[in-house]
């Protein structure tokens, strides 16, 4: 027993340590950011424009064989690019310097195919000039995608390749000031030659970080920052900032699902980049003007990006003038203000917290820290606490629907599982959200709760946590844009929101609050267009756009002859017309009877949702009238970029064609034994 003395000591020493306690600062736990990664990922969003030969040739992939003289922006002006993205909130812009087909958006003394071969601007015009002094006249920051790809250079796919692609690196990394990001992608295709090339990444990469020390290298595997695993801008739920490389590279990665997910113990901090662009394809196609993505969508995209502990890199692909477009730049300054009113005031502000454990009863450590600005003040808890609870008490009712957390990433990635609980009237701890994974940034949306209590329970984490940022925000922006199916027959059914109403037209004019109310299904069989919006009294929604064209009530799926059933969720016995949800044999061909003859301007394909069960990415396209004799449309042609972005792809006829049969072959579906079919279908306009 101690005596009484000894008591006293220890009793003098806790009130010591309460009175100025002196916790040591947590140890970082695990692998950690850089702080370059660190300044990084706090840049949230940046601006990707991609511009090129492509985006006056309406093509995804270009080949390399194009003029150089197609190149011909009528106005190009960095200036309105950057104004933009700075209206935008963005903090940088990355160009794609050199897309696959190689050409170069700058005089490359190291390739024959750039703007100084262009008959543009006298071959004197440089767009990594241009744009590198817009982004400094601006306050951003400027990066490059530079394709290791290249569909026109001689070399490539031999060893001397290597050297030209370092030299490329050297004139574009070499010659406009910092570089902040430098963009690898990780396609390897075949070269003029016919041969695929072995890149020597790790010569590429002593290129980039000697000519700019301070570039995150972006790439599959990093090692600055990784691709999320999709083109569609989204983290997955669970998104670790580490990932596991060993026996993996750039182009040659991780599972889709790792890349997105990341690896909770993974060997390096490679943090998530979320690539996606707001139009369907990454360049500019005047036919896709009125597919930008609406205001909800990008607010969705910003939650599974930026919400989920990854940097939200957003497309906006220049026009043949040289200009960000109208429609998108309107969008991205109506999203820049939906996220202002948003994130306008923390609606946490004033709370008192309760914390179940604060480090050595610091201060410095005080749940209070969560609400300050300061990135680099944080709650923390003692060494051996993996699992806490914050509880946030508010003198009157606080309404909201999204949480917005931050972990300390400078010390690591820690939470595993937390959830978040509101107190309801009856005085109920009501369960709102259970995720797993914070990071840098997470933002969960939850039901609009109305409430005077929020508890915040962390379950797991694998060292104390610490986190700097607790956050409480109301989204009342925007109201879903209605949804609209065609079945086979013809039928349009629209859903919209609850409580809303719909509103729409189909004579190719914007639907306002006096067009038709929707009371139920319509039904339309020849090519229509359709435009709706959900209307809730206060708000609107964007208007959705459907495009449809003959309904395929009388197709059928003829072939392959004997191989019913193979086709699971086709069948030739004419009841169940092709639709959606067909899986192939990678060697199978689909045969499409329109049941009579149409008069076609083209068709089109679609893989399965996310591209489940793999794509067809070369094709063979013939047609018939008979069945018998088959005219050849494509041969060998390929869905470019379907496996990142698995979306339709319309394959346009040259001439309009009297049709009755369609037969697509299979020449390659990637490494994938199957191809899905979302749908198959024609157009005649
Ligand atoms: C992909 C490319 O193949 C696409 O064309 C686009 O540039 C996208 C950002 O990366 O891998």
């Amino acid at each position: 027993m101690k005596n009484i003395r000894q008591r006293l000591a220890a009793f003098g020493g806790i009130l010591l340590l309460a009175a100025c306690a002196t916790a040591p600062a947590p140890e970082p736990y695990g692998v950690l950011p850089t702080p370059g990664q660190v300044a990084w990922q706090r840049m949230e969003m940046n601006l990707f424009v991609h511009f090129g030969p492509n985006t006056f040739t309406d093509s995804e992939w270009g080949d390399g064989r194009e003029d150089a003289d197609v190149f011909a922006p009528t106005a190009l002006d960095c200036r309105q690019w950057a104004a933009i993205a700075r209206m935008a909130g963005m903090k940088g812009i990355i160009l794609t310097a050199k897309h696959h087909d190689g050409f170069c958006l700058w005089p490359n003394p190291a390739s024959r195919h750039t703007v100084a071969q262009s008959a543009w601007r006298g071959g004197k015009g440089d767009v990594l000039r241009e744009l590198s002094e817009a982004c400094r006249a601006y306050g951003l920051k400027f990066g490059v995608y530079i394709s290791p790809w290249d569909r026109n250079d001689p070399s490539y796919g031999t060893d001397g390749y290597n050297d030209v692609f370092c030299r490329t690196l050297e004139s574009a990394l070499g010659s406009y000031g910092e570089v902040f990001e430098q963009w690898f992608d990780g396609a390897c295709g075949e070269g003029p030659n016919g041969k695929r090339q072995v890149y020597d990444w790790t010569r590429y990469h002593e290129t980039v970080y000697r000519l700019q020390p301070g570039a995150v290298i972006f790439s599959d595997t990093g090692p600055g920052c990784r691709w999320i695993g999709n083109e569609a801008g989204r983290a997955g739920r669970t998104c670790w900032s580490r990932l596991d490389t060993a026996g993996f590279g750039p182009g040659a990665g991780p599972a889709r699902d790792t890349l997105n997910r990341g690896n909770m113990r993974g060997a390096a901090w490679i943090p998530g980049e979320a690539d996606v662009s707001i139009r369907p394809g990454w360049f500019y196609r005047a036919s896709e003007d009125d597919r930008v993505k609406s205001l909800a969508e990008l607010l969705d995209i910003y939650y599974a990006s930026v919400g989920r502990n990854a940097l939200l890199l957003l497309n906006v692909p220049a026009d043949r003038r040289g200009l960000l477009p109208a429609v998108d730049s309107v969008r991205l300054v109506e999203f820049r203000a939906a996220l202002d009113t948003i994130f306008a005031r923390n609606l946490a502000e004033g709370a008192r917290i309760e914390a179940s454990n604060t480090r050595g009863g610091d201060r410095r450590y005080a749940a209070q820290n969560l609400l300050d600005d300061d990135f680099d003040s944080y709650w923390a808890a003692d060494d051996t606490v993996r699992c806490a609870t914050l509880t946030f008490r508010f003198d009157a009712p606080r309404t909201f629907n999204r949480v917005q957390l931050q972990e300390y990433i400078p010390l690591g990635q820690r939470i595993t599982r937390f959830r978040i609980e509101t107190l309801d009237a009856a005085g109920n701890w009501c369960e709102a959200a259970r995720e797993t994974t914070v990071g840098y940034k997470r933002i969960v949306p939850i039901a609009r709760t109305t409430t005077t209590a929020l508890r915040l329970t962390i379950d797991g984490a694998l060292a104390c946590p610490v986190l700097n940022g607790f956050g409480l925000y109301l989204d009342e922006v925007t109201l879903d844009a209605p949804l609209a199916e065609r079945d086979k027959q013809g039928r349009i059914t629209l859903t919209a929101p609850a409580g809303a109403e719909v509103r729409y037209t189909m004579d190719g004019t914007v639907p306002t609050a006096s067009s038709p109310r929707y009371e139920g299904p319509i039904t339309e069989t020849g090519p229509c267009r359709l435009q709706a919006l959900a209307i809730d009294g206060k708000r609107s929604s964007s208007v959705a756009r459907y495009e449809w064209d003959i309904a395929p009530a009388a197709f059928r799926v003829v072939a392959p002859a004997g191989a019913e059933g193979a086709a699971d969720g086709l069948s030739d016995d004419g009841a169940e017309p092709l639709t959606r949800g067909a899986l192939l044999d990678a060697a199978q061909p689909l045969v499409l009877d329109l049941g009579s003859v149409h008069r076609l301007t083209g068709c089109f394909y679609e893989p399965l949702a996310e591209g489940r069960g793999g794509c067809l990415v070369r094709y063979d396209l013939s047609v018939s009238r008979d069945g018998r004799s088959w005219t050849g449309v494509r041969s060998g042609a390929m869905f470019d970029n379907i496996i990142n972005s698995p979306g339709r792809r319309t394959v346009p006829f040259d001439a309009p064609l009297d049709v009755r049969y369609l037969r697509l072959t299979p020449v390659e579906t990637g490494s994938s034994p199957t191809y899905g079919v979302g749908e198959f279908g024609v157009l005649t306009r």
